[in-house]
């Protein structure tokens, strides 16, 4: 049972996640605003809720890990560890600058990010590596994954995901963005990949779906994920690229688009409005 509490103090942090990217943004520069919105529900339950970590020691060898294989919606992440404490607020200012220490996808010198994500495909095999060395050393850390839809047609995640069911990977739970859109247009007008969940399910792996914007049901969710033994899990979040923001949502533009003065202003708007509501 999940507690009302939880599930508001967690949309607070979803809401400030969400003002932190469109900050981050800004007013004519590009930014992944489409797929990183989608995920804010997801940052705020795992690395607020679920994930065993600690910014102050960033590399406890008791950590969780958390990887974003669809890379280019970092500014989620950042935002997420700045939050944490990983690093301080003057960062989010100097992102993608060349002096700053973010930059444009994950990169590890940055406290909080495990591995260097971006070129599509290659975070499950990176989280299936580590969830193996993990369990070699009879350590019970969890590693969680982040793809997303348009990413499912690459080749070596597939690799990854055989692997991970004929190894019988436990303490690894992956999750699909499953927002529709990928960079250019509609997933299913570029790159179709359809039943995304019996997909998963005949390459071995134990498939769940939740809401992808419904804090209680990602909880739930997760918890059943982790539940299952011998085998490795995935969770399928219907989720809305751009989502909280009406001239984003389920538009490709915005993938790694550039907000003019009056969309920034509009942004924010939405925003303010989402506090009064969640305030009120
Ligand atoms: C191997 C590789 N090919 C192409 C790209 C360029 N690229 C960046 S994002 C993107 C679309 C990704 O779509 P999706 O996985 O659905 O991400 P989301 O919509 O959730 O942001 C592409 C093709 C890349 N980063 N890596």
């Amino acid at each position: 049972m999940v507690d009302d509490a939880l599930v508001k103090k967690l949309e607070r942090i979803t809401l400030q996640l969400r003002y932190d990217v469109v900050q981050m943004i800004g007013v004519g520069k590009a930014g992944h605003l489409g797929g990183s919105s989608s995920l804010a529900e997801l940052m705020a339950v795992l690395y607020f809720y679920v994930m065993k970590i600690d910014s102050s020691n960033p590399t406890a060898a008791w950590r969780d890990y958390l990887l974003l294989s669809k890379g280019h919606a970092a500014l989620i992440q950042y935002a997420a560890l700045c939050e944490l404490g990983f690093f301080p607020r003057s960062e989010l200012h100097r992102v993608k600058s060349l002096e700053g220490l973010l930059q444009g996808h994950p990169d590890l010198s940055i406290p909080g990010i495990e591995a260097v994500t971006g070129s599509l495909g290659q975070g499950l095999s990176i989280s299936l590596g580590i969830a193996l060395a993990c369990r070699l050393d009879q350590k019970k850390n969890h590693i969680y994954v982040v793809m997303g839809d348009g990413e499912q047609s690459e080749g070596q995640l597939w690799e990854a995901a055989m692997a991970a069911s004929n190894f019988k990977v436990d303490n690894l739970t992956a999750f699909l963005d499953w927002n529709k859109v990928q960079a250019t247009g509609a997933t299913k007008d570029i790159f179709s990949v359809p039943d995304l969940g019996r997909k998963w399910a005949s390459f071995g792996w134990e498939v769940f779906e939740s809401p992808g914007h419904d804090i209680r049901s990602i909880i739930e969710t997760i918890e059943k994920a982790k539940a299952v033994k011998g085998k490795p899990s995935i969770v399928i979040l219907d989720t809305v690229k751009g989502k909280g923001f009406s001239f984003a949502e389920h538009n490709a533009a915005f993938h790694n688009g550039i907000m003019d003065q009056a969309t920034y202003e509009q942004a924010l708007k939405e925003l303010d409005q989402k506090k009064r509501e969640l305030n009120a």
